[in-house]
């Protein structure tokens, strides 16, 4: 099964009838085409998420964030084993910059969610190896689109609370669960307040042994934090709860709310609204990359660049000038 003219690739047909037909090869295979930089690749990848756009949609999609040693990896392989038993189909998608650095070593680290990979309706893909954030959230957004094209209708998309890459999550997902941890101090966890305001639900994880008395202290002072946000446009009050992936206590009631959250923004049309204004912002992304990626690839750009940076770095010259300059020059003025 290859591609005549192209080696080591399916056909558009093939990618898309595999996909559809949930064979979780292809699927594979598809999600490695959306995460190449070939340029042929991308242009194929294209067709491919052309053809399976009309297949997707219908599920619920869940990005899940937090401070590494969280619990995310534990939180999502128990919260995974519970959903497939209720008769889903789960796939797990990692947007984490960082575990390229650390090469996933952090002491602990429960990133391949063995137990769940095992399981025939749960999917688990992890980050392409040495991309950047820009790079990871585009792909991404393709691979979820091809998991729930392959049936998936619950996509987990995981990220580290640490900086830009929950904007992008939060940008192509329904629901934004932020796990936490009772007294370990908002800055030591790096949460910044736009993340706590990006949230559906905050969970405090690790409630279980001597740390449950604290969790639940810590879920009354968040409860109140996020009173003080205003009330958001679609009617959702985002609630605070305790759980523990370790134990399994408190998941029933986070995927409760998921749900909830689904029904109520599906009823409202707020959900319509929400991915439509999603839609509308990765084509201006997309926009955006494709333009930066052509101006600095672009011949007079180049050779110019090195000089008006060097004059803007010294002060000798404006900015604005200088950009003006580089614009004139690519649009070869
Ligand atoms: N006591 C307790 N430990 C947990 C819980 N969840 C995760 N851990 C532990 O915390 C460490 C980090 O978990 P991991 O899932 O790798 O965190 P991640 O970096 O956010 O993905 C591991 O040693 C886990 O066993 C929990 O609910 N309770
Ligand atoms: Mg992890």
């Amino acid at each position: 099964m290859t591609n005549p003219s192209r080696p080591g690739r399916l056909s558009v047909e093939q990618y898309v009838a595999g996909t559809l037909a949930r064979d979780r090869y292809v699927l594979s295979r598809a999600i490695t085409l959306v995460e190449s930089q070939l340029p042929a690749d991308q242009a194929l990848a294209a067709q491919v998420i052309g053809a399976v756009l009309p297949h997707t949609g219908r599920g619920i999609r869940l990005g899940i964030t937090g401070v590494p040693g969280v619990g995310k990896s534990t939180f999502i392989e128990a919260f995974g084993h519970l959903v497939v038993a209720q008769g889903h189909r789960l796939a797990v998608l990692a947007v984490d910059p960082t575990s390229q650095v650390s090469g996933g070593s952090i002491l602990g680290d429960k990133t391949r969610m063995e137990t769940l990979s095992r399981h025939p309706e749960a999917y688990i893909r992890p980050s392409p190896a040495g991309s950047s954030l820009g790079g990871v959230s585009r792909k991404t957004r393709e691979a979820l689109l091809l998991c729930e094209a392959a049936g998936f209708d619950v996509v987990v998309v995981e990220t580290v609370g640490v900086g830009q890459s929950e904007t992008a999550v939060s940008q192509m997902t329904d629901f934004f669960l932020l796990l936490m941890l009772a007294g370990a101090g908002d800055e030591l966890q790096g949460i910044k307040k736009g993340i706590m305001e990006m949230a559906d639900a905050v969970a405090i994880n690790k409630a279980d042994g001597e740390n449950l008395a604290k969790a639940k202290t810590a879920r009354v002072e968040y409860q109140n934090a996020l009173h003080l946000f205003p009330p958001a446009p679609t009617g959702w009050q985002p609630p605070v709860l305790t759980c523990s992936a370790a134990t399994g206590q408190g998941l029933p009631q986070i995927w409760e709310t998921v749900q909830q959250h689904h029904q109520q923004l599906a009823a409202n049309g707020w959900l319509a609204q929400k991915r439509q204004a999603q839609n509308l912002a990765w084509l201006h992304d997309l926009i955006r990359q494709r333009l930066e990626g052509q101006f600095y690839q672009h011949p007079a750009v180049q050779h110019q660049l090195p000089t008006l940076q060097q004059a803007v770095v010294q002060g000798q010259m404006h900015a604005a000038t200088a950009a003006q300059a580089l614009l004139q020059a690519f649009a070869g003025e």
